[in-house]
């Protein structure tokens, strides 16, 4: 699998930070909010963002309203942010 799983250090995430303006780190998350002006546009991207996710085996937390989507990522299984983290952000990027 692309992206160690390993808890990466501060100073890890600073720089992977650096590289993903999009997104906020959130104490162990990395958070990406959205927003539209309907409904459905917002569903398009969860629906696109649940492929990305089942595809690369790691899932976010996602929140879907009207007009707006927050997306959380956080690697459960190491306890905060890993390389898989960031992977799944640019994947993320790269759709809009
Ligand atoms: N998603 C996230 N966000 N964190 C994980 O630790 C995680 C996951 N673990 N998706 C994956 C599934 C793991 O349980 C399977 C076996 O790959």
């Amino acid at each position: 699998m692309a992206g160690s799983r390993k808890l990466l250090s501060p100073e890890e995430i600073h720089t992977h930070a650096a590289q993903s303006p999009h997104w906020k780190v959130d104490g162990k998350k990395l958070a990406r909010t959205y927003t539209f002006p309907d409904f459905k546009s917002g569903l398009h991207l969860v629906d696109r963002v649940g492929a990305i996710a089942e595809e690369q085996g790691h899932h976010p937390d996602i929140q879907l309203s009207w007009g707006k989507v927050v997306i959380e990522t956080s690697t459960h299984d190491a306890g905060g942010l890993t390389e898989q983290d960031f992977l799944l952000a640019s994947k993320i990027d790269a759709l809009t």
